[in-house]
């Protein structure tokens, strides 16, 4: 295996020449795209964020029916740490690359962060939704209440709750065991199969549907390059991986 450092010295000439012939690029990406922006993964191996949390379970309609206060503390401190983070070197790599004259990128994220826009890219598809979306959880009305800033884990914070119905105000974000929004799916989806080249970045490919995304892709004869220092459950459907980080990788291949 490549070391990390030889492999963001060049990029590997395969995936450059894919890169450089590709007019619509679809990429996808997942919380590893985040990392460098300090923004914890959800299933590497972390250490203090979420040691007190376990994401899957707290991102769930369930969490939420049993304690409102505790996931929507959860995610008052996440939006503290995204407003506190910034876009890494990867994020505005993808941002120039959808700037280049003669390319149509697409961006798929599965993050709930707002660090690709904030680099200036346009994004296709949040297909798990976004973080600062708020509605309320019993009439769905859209919410224009905030995060309160946290500053560490905290236990309990109650939600605000609907100007309207009085319901609580809950983030728009896909919990697991909720339906993706749709068009955001079948936008991702679309882009995926039609493009000349699916980037998969800094996702471990074990949520599904957004997992199948670089299959569909796959099974139309599309190249799928993987950017990801560890392999997962979609390097087998790559048909290149280049095993780096997404802010030393992107930057390089883009240049
Ligand atoms: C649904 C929003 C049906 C919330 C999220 C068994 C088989 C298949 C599916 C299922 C199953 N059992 C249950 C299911 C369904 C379930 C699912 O897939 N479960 C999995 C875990 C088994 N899926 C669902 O429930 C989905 N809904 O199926 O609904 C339905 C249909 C109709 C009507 C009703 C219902 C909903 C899934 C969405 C869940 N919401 N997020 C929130 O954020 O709080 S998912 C969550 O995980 C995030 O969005 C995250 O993006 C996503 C995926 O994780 P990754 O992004 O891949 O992050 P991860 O930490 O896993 O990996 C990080 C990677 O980055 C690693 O590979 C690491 O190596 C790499 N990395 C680290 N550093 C870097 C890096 N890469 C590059 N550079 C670096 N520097
Ligand atoms: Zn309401």
């Amino acid at each position: 295996m490549t070391s990390l450092t030889d492999a963001t010295d060049q990029v590997p000439e395969a995936i450059l020449d894919l890169a450089r012939g590709a007019a619509r690029v679809c990429v996808l990406t997942g919380a590893g795209m985040s990392a460098e922006s300090g923004i914890p993964t959800f299933r590497d191996v972390q250490v203090g964020l979420w040691e007190r949390f376990d994401p899957a379970e707290l991102a769930s309609p369930q969490a939420w029916e049993r304690d409102h206060a505790q996931v929507w503390a959860w995610y008052a401190w996440r939006a503290s740490l995204v407003r506190r983070a910034a876009p890494n070197a990867g994020h505005e790599a993808l941002a120039a690359w959808q700037r280049r004259p003669g390319v149509d990128l697409a961006v798929v994220t599965q993050n709930v962060d707002d660090l690709h826009e904030r680099a200036g890219a346009e994004v296709l598809a949040h297909v798990h939704g976004s973080l600062f979306t708020l509605r309320c959880a019993r009439c769905d009305r859209p919410s224009d209440a905030a995060y309160p800033e946290v500053t560490g884990p905290v236990g309990h914070l109650d939600p605000p709750v609907c100007g309207v119905c009085g319901g609580p105000v809950r983030p728009g974000v896909v919990w697991f065991g909720e339906a993706l929004p749709e068009a955001d799916f079948l936008a991702g989806a679309d882009a995926a199969r039609e493009a000349d080249l699916v980037l998969v970045v800094g996702t471990s490919g074990l949520v599904h549907p957004a997992a199948t995304i670089p299959h569909l892709a796959g099974a139309r004869g599309v190249p799928v390059v993987e950017v990801n220092p560890r392999e997962t459950a979609v390097s087998e459907a790559a048909d290149e991986v280049w095993r780096a980080p997404a802010a030393e990788a992107l930057p390089a291949l883009v240049a």
